[in-house]
């Protein structure tokens, strides 16, 4: 029933507001429309070219490094989903406005939801991964569902001034019937796309999961030290020495994590300089002679204290023999190439320099993480890892090419977004037991922690309790110089505010330096710190 208020001068429908509230839904229901549409065009396309991953990952491009560092921080390995979040969230604000607009300019409306999706296909084809035209697809396809929707339920919305005397519509009133139809069919239609767009996803990623679960990593010729007794330390609350695969920290850029189908992949290595360039299948590299090594890796975005660090028993092929193979020479014996760069599967770059790879540390191209396969998260079916240098210009997850070239010539991805082109691992401790904020009982309190220098080793831990002196803790014993080492101290604690503070001095003697810098643009420096609150020991509320 439509009833009118009269204010002077005024016209008001009372449905008016309700109207309102349809043309958002109806909106809403357009970005679902696209998004869906979208997707399932993305996972016949490409699951990348999708326009919330395209837009995503464009951000993530574009973001400066501060920024991008902050998100790390505040969001740790969930920073992906935030941004996922956050652009759905963007898309619906969007899409309300248009349903409002298509209320009174429904050619307007249309136009605005195609031109919202040149946005999408324009992120999707200006990625670093993006290979041909068919990345605009998946926005065009939820372009043209999202206007056509709109104007379809802008239509059934609109009030009718003209109607025939045997009409169902009222005159003056809208089609609610017709709008309701519209409505289930389109919502029934999106929840369709949606779950056949996950169906064809994970069809897509199936063969790279059967060719993980047929990998036998075959014994290695040069099998890992183990690991002495007494490199180990059972602390409570103190990180294990071997970082278990699921706990190992991830950072990368990809929004879908590539699913590499091992039996097609190929590594190829080219460039400067390189007198026999080589194409490599899966089966080639496991053919090689595979050594293991318990290596620790770091992120550069490591913040003091922070959990971007892990130490794991990495099986591969070591890299300086096939660059040897390929008659690569290092720059000290006159090569031409001085970095290394390499190539994922979905675009990123590293550069490593080839002196490094090439001086007699275990770089590895890696097949194989603490006796698995690599996880899908951390490279499979293979990375790099370069004992001594950050992530970011050493362990290229998923890599396809490895191109020797020069840092004069080429920058790779980080190093265009400010980070440095060269990038060892500085030295650094933490604190793992106790956590800030802990309030222990007065006595014997176990503090324990990790430090790190890797490729040069650790030489002595110290630990000072407020403004006290430097006092040695106790170090585990080394297993490797590319291995963190673990290290504890019996504190004798003391009711009342405490900071303990560590320091860690690597092999050169060089001393940990107090002063704190950020983690760009080569790492962060500066001294881990916890204040802990010791109880009275009598009474606790
Ligand atoms: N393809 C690809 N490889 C990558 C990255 C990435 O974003 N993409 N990030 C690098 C960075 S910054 C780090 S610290 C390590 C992290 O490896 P992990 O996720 O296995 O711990 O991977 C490196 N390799
Ligand atoms: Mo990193």
């Amino acid at each position: 029933m439509r009833r009118e208020c009269r204010i002077p001068g005024v016209t008001i429908e009372n449905s008016s507001v309700s109207r309102r509230l349809l043309a958002c839904a109806s909106g809403l229901l357009a970005g679902f429309a696209a998004l869906a549409a979208a997707e399932l065009a993305a996972a016949a396309v490409r699951p990348e070219a999708g326009p919330v991953k395209a837009v995503g990952g464009w951000v993530v491009d574009v973001t400066p490094a501060p920024v991008k560092d902050w998100a790390i921080r505040q969001f740790g390995t969930s920073d992906k989903s935030v941004l996922q979040l956050g652009i759905v969230v963007v898309v619906s604000a969007i899409a309300v406005a248009l349903g409002l607009l298509a209320l009174r300019h429904r050619r307007a409306a249309a136009v605005g939801a195609l031109l919202f999706g040149v946005t999408g296909a324009a992120a999707a084809l200006g990625r670093p991964d993006s290979a041909s035209w068919a990345d605009a697809v998946p926005s065009t396809v939820g372009a043209l569902a999202a206007s056509a929707l709109l104007y379809l339920l802008a239509g059934r919305l609109a009030v009718n001034r003209d109607i025939a005397p045997d009409s169902p519509v009222e005159a003056g009133g809208w089609d609610r019937r017709g709008f309701l139809i519209s409505v289930s069919a389109a919502a029934a239609a999106s929840a369709g796309a949606t779950a056949w767009g996950r169906e064809l996803a994970s069809a897509r990623s199936s063969g790279a999961l059967a060719s993980r679960a047929a990998v036998r990593l075959p014994a290695s010729g040069a099998p890992a030290r183990s690991v002495p007794s007494g490199a180990v330390l059972r602390v409570p609350g103190l990180k294990p020495f071997i970082t278990p695969n699921r706990d190992f920290y991830r950072v990368d850029t990809a929004l879908v994590v590539p699913k590499v189908d091992a039996t097609t992949w190929r590594l190829r290595l080219h460039g400067k300089g390189v007198r026999r360039p080589l194409t490599l299948s899966f089966e080639d590299l496991l053919e090689r002679e595979l050594i293991e090594r318990d290596i620790t890796l770091t992120c550069v975005s490591n913040e003091v204290g922070g959990p971007y660090v892990g130490n794991a028993r990495w099986t591969g092929v070591p890299l300086a023999s096939l660059l040897q193979e390929a008659g690569v020479k290092p720059p000290s014996r006159g090569g031409p190439a001085d970095q290394l760069v390499s190539r994922s599967v979905d675009g990123m770059t590293l550069g490593t320099p080839v002196e490094d790879v090439m001086d007699g540390r275990d770089a590895i191209l890696a097949v194989g993480m603490n006796g698995r396969p690599l996880p899908f998260d951390h490279g499979f079916p293979v990375r790099m890892v370069v004992p001594g240098l950050y992530g970011y210009v050493s362990a290229c997850k998923w890599i396809e090419d490895i191109e020797l070239t020069t840092f004069a010539d080429y920058d790779p991805y980080w190093v265009k977004r400010n980070w440095a082109p060269r990038a060892p691992v500085k030295t650094q401790s933490r604190i793992d037991t106790p956590k800030a904020f802990a309030r222990p009982g007065p006595g014997t309190v176990m503090v324990a922690g990790v430090a790190w220098a890797q490729h040069r080793g650790i030489d002595s831990v110290e630990i000072r309790v407020d403004d006290g002196p430097w006092e040695p803790a106790d170090l585990a014993a080394e297993h490797t110089t590319d291995t963190w080492r673990q290290w504890s101290f019996p504190w004798n604690a003391t009711p009342g505010s405490h900071t303990l503070t560590v320091r860690a001095t690597d092999r050169t003697g060089e001393t940990q330096t107090e002063k704190r810098t950020g983690t760009v643009p080569d790492g962060a420096s500066g001294w881990h710190s916890v204040l802990v609150n010791v109880d009275q020991g009598v009474w606790r509320k």
